[in-house]
């Protein structure tokens, strides 16, 4: 039983390997990653930047899947363990509210987040420019998109578990059309994940070197009894391209626009060979976590070099008493965010 409390199911078969002895930081690293390796299925070159979840007693998940012209679209997969995965031979075909074939020009780094009844997967997709796209789901066979919840540009978006106040909570950062050289995470709200408005700032990029350029919304925040525990994005500039490492923050609970506490160092940073060296080097980007309420185990799915996926695991009372030992938190993280 852990200090800090989950408020999640129980998930006896979280995929787990034990802290190794050596580990000098509070995330340590699946032993056999990456778990997802090239050329996951025909027409498909790589698998990164995926979300899971449990599914009737196993696991599903979507999967961003480039495929072998260069395009990305969103793959339904299914693992009995959270570890070893297949995939449909077919992206997922999205329709509209009547049924109709919908899909977009392409589609990329899904999230899936379940709410109340319904899951919910969102991914950045060309609406005129890179923008948000969002579709419901209850059987894993209909995927209905619904309204864009914004217009460009966007990307990064991430549902809450749970309304907040009685309204549907998204994270996103507004962007560019391009390789953004900006960006810091803005929350909104919905009463019916439609029309969205309460902007609120959240927080932005900070004076600490490993996210002096951008960051981005990752995981589905997990609710814990210290707040919403936040894996995120965060991005740092060299002479030889972006470097995008796992730092962690934990939000309010009831005003999740407000950082409680925010990790000064980064959790994980690319430093093994499938991190450093891809399609895209030096990438870790978090996408989605498993939880264990009776353990405080937690899984944390992250993109590597934007080639395949990779798994880590840290546990909450480790994660939070980290962030909170090294948090350094700015006034524009503490403050509601509306000006
Ligand atoms: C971001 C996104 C991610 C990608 C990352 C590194 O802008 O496009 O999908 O993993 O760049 O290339």
């Amino acid at each position: 039983m852990s200090n800090v409390k989950l408020y999640c199911d129980a998930l006896p078969n979280i995929p787990w390997q034990d802290k190794p002895a050596d580990a000098t930081m509070p995330v340590w690293r699946y032993d056999d990653n990456p778990i997802i390796r090239r050329n996951p299925l025909p027409g498909v070159a790589r698998i990164f930047n995926s979300a899971v979840m449990p599914y009737q007693g196993a696991y599903i998940g979507v999967f961003r899947g480039e495929q072998t012209n260069g395009i990305p679209f969103i793959y339904l997969g299914h693992s009995q363990d959270g570890i070893h995965w297949t995939f449909d031979a077919d992206k997922i075909p999205f329709v509209d509210e009547k049924g109709e074939p919908f899909m977009p020009p392409y589609a990329y780094d899904p999230r899936l987040v379940k709410v109340e009844d319904t899951y919910y997967i969102i991914w950045c997709q060309d609406f005129y420019g890179a923008s948000i796209g969002i579709a419901k789901t209850t059987d894993f066979k209909t995927f209905t998109r619904i309204e864009n919840p914004f217009v460009p540009f966007n990307r990064n978006a991430v549902l809450f578990p749970r309304k907040i106040g009685g309204m549907y909570t998204l994270l996103s950062r507004p962007s560019d059309s391009g390789h953004t050289p900006f960006g810091d995470i803005f929350l909104s709200q919905s009463p019916d994940m439609e029309f969205w408005g309460h902007h609120r700032h959240v927080m932005g990029k900070s004076g600490n070197w490993w996210e002096n350029v951008k960051i981005g919304g990752g995981a589905a925040p997990i609710e814990t009894s210290e707040g919403w525990l936040m894996f995120y994005h965060g991005v740092t500039g060299t002479c030889n391209g972006f470097v995008y490492s796992i730092g962690g923050a934990i939000l309010d609970r009831d005003e999740p626009s407000r950082v409680l506490y925010r990790c000064s160092t980064f959790l994980l940073t690319p430093e093994k060979d499938y991190e450093e060296r891809g399609f895209v080097p030096n990438v870790c980007f978090p996408c989605a976590t498993l939880q264990d309420a009776d353990t405080g185990r937690i899984a944390i799915y992250y993109g590597c070099a934007d080639s395949y996926v990779g798994l880590a695991f840290t546990t909450v009372d480790e994660v939070v008493d980290y962030i909170k030992a090294n948090s350094v938190t700015n006034e524009t993280d503490r403050e509601l965010g509306r000006r």
